[in-house]
């Protein structure tokens, strides 16, 4: 109340922007954010003492400049000495009189080297936000408007971002997913309040459940109106979209002012990129983007640094060469940086075979003789055959460990005589095994140092034979002469399609296919978000990453049910010119479910997609179409596939009756039913 006093009263005088910071830590990254001008601690602030403050704000030489004023209700003649030691240009007991402290600094402060005053420039809360992501190196903002975002678009009109607005909000969603699941870097979405947001949040907690750094920005009524019955008011008083959202993200908050702007969407970054990736969410009520604020001088680049034991790297490097049949596990956390190239290095050095998790596909290129193919859904004999005859140690990296990626809880993986669990994020470890070994880092940093560590150590590991590559289940043709049997698609979708096309996957009987049967060579070969595992994924998914990459083929394989869900996202691809290929595995049902249903209670309910004819409906929204009945029909299009300029999409129309050997999933969730699943085909 007081500050805020004061505030009113500067402001006459001066051009004052004061920022209240109740506890340390926001202080700090308020400081951090804004570089104010003048400070002002108590000595003893709660969570940080104001001296040790003041040291690290001099330390800095981003903020050394800043005037500190370090106050106290019980001075005494030593931390005066030491808070002047810390760099405090003044230590007073209090009261203090702000007014004077404030109005002297502001007089003082903010002259160009002529010694003239400059004049504080303000911007536009909303303008600011994009000038940050611009700064954060965000190239692409993806969205669906409304009124309460308006303010955001607005002043994307004045920058270089590029806004790809979809046709639904779990498109945007999907295609910021896809973006930052390709390219390991931050994507932004931006929406308006109620439903815009609520459509998103399905997006949300994909991002949320496969880690990945997404950041969504919402529009929200102005805070005056919070409460009143305002049409989508999604506040605290409202929707409470904040509440919702915070399960489903790692940061999720309401700008409450315009100073606090700043620095929350400075940490909102930097959240979605530290430790465990995944989403934030920030509302914007409309009077902070309307509002104007002073410029903070601060940019939006984060950096994380991390470090690794080296006693414990030696240890595991011991267990590593000693072992008679080891396993690395790979999962999606192998990608990003260069943890692929240093995981095929160690991988290497030690002669160890290596499986990756259905969503690590590609991490370890599937081409070399040490890959056994995926483990668990939709993988590999030559994995699951690997780990049944007995491993001795086993090195998963960068997975949850879940149902999905341990061929349904296989006790194999408990390796009898080391488990080394590594995961950026301490949650993810021991959740389901006991790991000897539970080691917090990035798979990076970790394969880094065994790397180094391998590398100076002398004598070979010890000499094991050769898993022999990835063995695929053979299965017949289709006999129909009016279908094709999906691994026969696949293989002539891979014939005819560069070898560094990238591949999203959705979710249903044509993932199982595509995990098996595409030979992933690249890391970022296969982007299937299996976390959630949310139906219309993939087309939303190959927007984003023929964004990140517009000269490679991008090409989305995706079932008719998950087609119906998401197909809108084709007229994006058309608007924006991203030539996409789309691949509908059409059996004309939902799959998976009847499938799943018949194997569970030896009985199904039918559930057709029909009525829909793809190629029309996709014709529809502007692309070229094709239909597929039999084999060869598909080599027979290369050129059409390989040249046309737009989007297309394939109706392929796949044989039901053809299936991949599987496991009961249902009898893995089931209490006590981990580990007890059996393979049937
Ligand atoms: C949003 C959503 N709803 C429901 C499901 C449950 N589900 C998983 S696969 C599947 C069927 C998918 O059908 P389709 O796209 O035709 O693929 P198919 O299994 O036939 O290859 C369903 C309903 C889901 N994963 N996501
Ligand atoms: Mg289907």
């Amino acid at each position: 109340m007081q500050l805020r006093a004061i505030e009113r009263i500067l402001r006459d005088q001066h051009e004052v922007d004061l920022t209240v910071a109740d506890n340390a830590i926001d202080a700090m990254i308020a400081v951090g954010a804004l570089k104010p001008d003048l400070v002002i601690m108590d000595i003893l602030m709660p969570g940080l003492d104001g001296i040790e403050a003041c040291r690290r704000i001099k330390a800095n030489a981003e903020t050394r400049d800043i005037q500190i004023v370090l106050a106290s209700a019980m001075m005494t003649p030593e931390l005066e000495r030491a808070a002047r030691h810390a760099g405090a240009r003044r230590v007073m007991a209090k009261p203090v009189d702000l007014v004077e402290l404030v109005g002297t600094a502001a007089a003082q402060t903010v002259r160009n080297p002529a010694g003239e005053p400059e004049p504080v420039t303000t911007i536009r809360g909303a303008n600011l936000v994009v000038e940050m992501l611009a700064e954060a190196g965000v190239e692409i903002v993806f969205g669906l408007p409304g009124g309460a975002i308006s303010p955001v678009h607005d002043a994307l009109l004045d920058s270089k971002l590029r806004v790809v607005t979809t046709r639904h909000e779990s498109g945007a969603m999907f295609a910021a997913a896809g973006y930052a699941r390709a390219t390991g870097r931050l994507a932004v979405v931006a929406v308006t309040s109620g439903p815009g947001v609520l459509n998103a949040l399905t997006g949300l907690a994909t991002a949320w459940c496969d880690g990945l750094p997404v950041l969504l920005l919402v529009g929200e009524v102005p805070r005056p109106a919070h409460g009143k019955g305002v049409l989508q008011d999604g506040s605290a008083h409202g929707l409470q979209i904040v509440e919702m959202a915070r399960y489903i993200s790692k940061l999720a908050a309401e700008v409450p002012r315009p100073s606090a702007l700043p620095h929350l969407l400075r940490r909102a970054i930097a959240t979605t990129q530290s430790g465990r990736r995944g989403p934030a969410l920030l509302t914007l009520p409309m009077d902070v983007t309307m509002g104007q604020m002073s410029r903070p001088r601060a940019g939006g680049t984060v950096t994380v640094e991390h470090v690794l034991a080296p006693d414990l790297v030696d240890d595991v490097a011991t267990i590593l060469r000693d072992a008679q049949r080891p396993l690395i596990l790979a999962g999606h956390g192998v990608r990003g940086g260069t943890a692929p190239a240093r995981l095929v290095a160690v991988a290497e050095q030690l002669a160890c075979p290596v499986a990756t998790t259905p969503k690590g596909k590609g991490t370890f290129p599937d081409a070399h003789p040490l890959a056994l193919g995926v483990l668990g859904l939709g993988g590999h004999r030559s994995a699951q055959r690997y780990l049944e005859n007995g491993i001795d140690v086993v090195i998963a990296l960068g997975t949850s460990l879940g149902d999905m990626s341990t061929d349904g809880f296989s006790p194999h993986l408990q390796a009898p005589r080391a488990m080394i669990h590594v995961d950026i994020d301490a949650k993810q470890i021991g959740r389901s095994y006991a790991p000897t070994h539970a080691i917090v880092a990035s798979a990076e940093e970790f394969l880094g140092a065994l790397a180094d560590r391998l590398a100076r150590t002398q004598g070979p590991a010890a000499l094991r034979a050769l898993p022999g590559g990835v063995e695929r289940h053979v299965l017949t043709s289709s006999r129909r002469f009016d279908r094709i049997a999906p691994q026969d698609a696949i293989a002539e979708i891979q014939e005819i399609l560069p070898r560094d096309t990238i591949f999203s996957i959705d979710s249903g009987e044509h993932f199982l296919f595509a995990a098996h049967y595409l030979e992933a060579n690249l890391p970022d070969a296969f982007v299937a978000m299996t976390g959630l595992g949310s139906m219309g994924q993939s087309i939303g998914a190959a927007i984003g990453a023929q964004l990140a990459f517009p000269t490679r083929t991008v090409s989305a394989i995706c079932g008719d049910g998950c087609f119906a869900m998401n197909a809108f996202e084709v007229a994006t691809a058309v608007a924006e010119r991203l030539p996409i290929r789309v691949f509908v595995f059409n059996d004309e049902r939902l799959g998976m479910v009847e499938n799943g249903h018949q194997k569970v209670y030896g009985r199904s309910p039918a559930y057709p997609t029909t009525p829909m004819d793809v190629c029309t409906v996709a014709q529809g929204l502007g692309a070229t179409v094709l239909r597929v009945e039999r084999p060869g029909q598909l080599l027979a299009a290369r050129d059409l596939l390989c040249t046309a300029p737009g989007p297309i999409v394939v109706d392929v129309r796949i044989d039901p009756d053809i299936m991949l050997p599987r496991r009961d999933r249902v009898s893995a969730m089931a209490p006590g039913g981990a580990g007890k699943t059996k393979q049937v085909s």
